[in-house]
């Protein structure tokens, strides 16, 4: 039923413009097609023709541009029509009523690129890509949904179950005919599997940079009062956000701002100076600052670096200790005693400029520079794939402590079925399954 239906929609966005595109897909985009667009000569596959587009009547809509794919050569795999139109929304609402009264429905969302899945133009995870990439409010998240939209993820995943699948049938064959297949050799089979497992741990860890990249990270600005954190975040964002004052005590109240460090969203919060027996409104701040704290992936700590280090200082310093963070030395201009003490700090002052990029720098060395951070990298981006991931590798783990064990060899068999049909799933593959029922029932047979 749902492939019988044409579908049509506006491809651009609403509004006024040079072009929008009117996309038609389906078994009735030919005839469409046919009674919609009028040019000289007929429309050659996947060719860029000049053409009036006239309604039912003949009446004519606009002057544009019609290209035509016939399937399965098509975005979707379908005969797939456009009509690049002039940007007025009169002219494409008629057009668009004119397709739907010549025997198209209008399309859900989505739903070109889920036919694009089900007809095999693109892998499940390169359809979310699609959604990722325009989704996309950072170079960052840009540049990994294209990472994972030229099918890489795919093909890694392809590759490892087809390594795994390998195994397995060479297991089938030493159990379905044991007088003439040998068992697989238990220490060569684990290297195999030694092979996989590091292959999969490396796309987990690829996961966290697919995270940042789409969502960004954060960062905590905290130290003692009076430090200079509100005038820090007025500074990295440009503008005049929170209050700044020579008394120490004035942010009450975490500010949350957001900022792009070398294409990646990195949400900074400020918050109320840390200090030891605050009053009443203030310990309530300091509450918030904490919370901030532990929600935040950097603590950028800020200290008053004018003088030496003192208590306040001290105690925030012990707060951060063992996590992410950078350390600024701010006040430079009145003088940098403290500096000594704090290793690897930045030290400069807010009204610096060069201060501040070494303070960008600092946040994205700690942030997302971690050797595995390459967002033009694959990475699983949603949670089904993370799940199948951990799933194979925890089968495969079983199955190594077979062979570590020096236990029959077929014991692997189950353990590896399940890795393969995890990874099936990421690489939409999972239709291989019904094979892989029926290898294993021959397993049950034989064994
Ligand atoms: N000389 C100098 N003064 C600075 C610098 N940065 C900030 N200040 C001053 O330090 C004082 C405190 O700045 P804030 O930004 O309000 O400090 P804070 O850490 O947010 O303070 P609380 O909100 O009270 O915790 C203000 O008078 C700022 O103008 C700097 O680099 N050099
Ligand atoms: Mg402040």
């Amino acid at each position: 039923m749902y492939r019988d239906a044409t579908i049509a929609a506006v491809a651009t966005p609403p509004g006024r413009g040079a072009v929008a595109v009117v996309r038609v897909s389906g078994p009735g985009t030919q005839s469409i097609a046919q009674r919609l667009v009028h040019a000289r000569l007929p429309l050659r596959a996947r060719r860029v023709t000049n053409a009036d587009v006239v309604d039912e009547y003949g009446t004519l809509l606009d002057r544009g541009i019609a290209v035509l794919w016939p399937a399965p050569r098509s975005y979707t795999g379908e005969d797939v029509l456009e009509l690049h139109l002039h940007a007025s929304p009169v002219v494409v609402r008629l057009v668009l009523e004119a397709v739907l009264r010549a025997g198209a429905r209008l399309a859900q969302p989505g739903e070109f690129t889920r036919r694009a899945f089900e007809n095999g133009k693109l892998a499940l995870n390169e359809a979310q890509a699609v959604g990722d990439l325009i989704a996309a409010e950072t170079a960052a998240a840009s540049r990994a949904a294209l990472a994972n939209l030229g099918g890489a993820l795919t093909s890694e995943m392809r590759r490892l179950r087809a390594v795994l699948f390998g195994a397995l049938e060479e297991l089938a064959g030493a159990i379905d005919f044991p007088d003439e297949v040998p068992d697989p050799d238990p220490r060569s089979f684990d290297e195999a599997l030694a092979h996989i497992d590091e292959a999969l741990c490396d796309l987990q860890r690829s996961t966290e940079m697919g995270r940042i990249a789409r969502e960004g990270t954060s960062v905590a600005i905290v130290g003692p009062p009076n430090a200079g954190k509100s005038s820090l975040l007025n500074a990295l964002l440009g503008q005049e956000r929170a209050l700044v004052c020579e008394l120490a005590g004035t942010t009450r109240d975490t500010i949350e701002e957001s900022i792009v460090i070398d294409g990646v969203q990195v949400r900074l919060t400020d918050t109320a100076g840390i200090r030891d027996r605050p009053e009443r409104v203030e310990a309530a701040g300091i509450e918030r600052t904490m919370r901030a704290l532990e929600e935040a992936r950097v603590a950028l700590v800020t200290v008053d670096g004018s003088h030496p280090l003192g208590e306040p200082e001290r105690h925030v310093l012990r707060l951060t200790e063992g996590r992410e963070r950078v350390l600024f030395c701010n006040k430079a201009d009145l003088g940098t005693a403290a500096a000594h003490e704090l290793e690897g700090a930045v030290v400069g002052s807010t009204r610096d400029a060069q201060t501040l990029d070494a303070l960008r720098a600092a946040i994205a060395r700690c942030g997302w520079h971690g050797e595995h951070l390459d967002f033009a990298r694959p990475h699983l981006a949603r949670a089904y794939e993370i799940d199948a991931v951990n799933a194979a590798r925890e089968a495969i783990g079983r199955a190594r402590e077979v062979l570590a064990a020096g236990d029959p060899i077929d014991l692997c068999a189950g353990d590896l079925q399940r890795a393969v049909a995890a990874l099936g799933h990421v690489s939409g593959e999972a239709a291989g399954e019904e094979l892989l029922d029926g290898i294993f029932a021959r397993f049950c047979i034989g064994k």
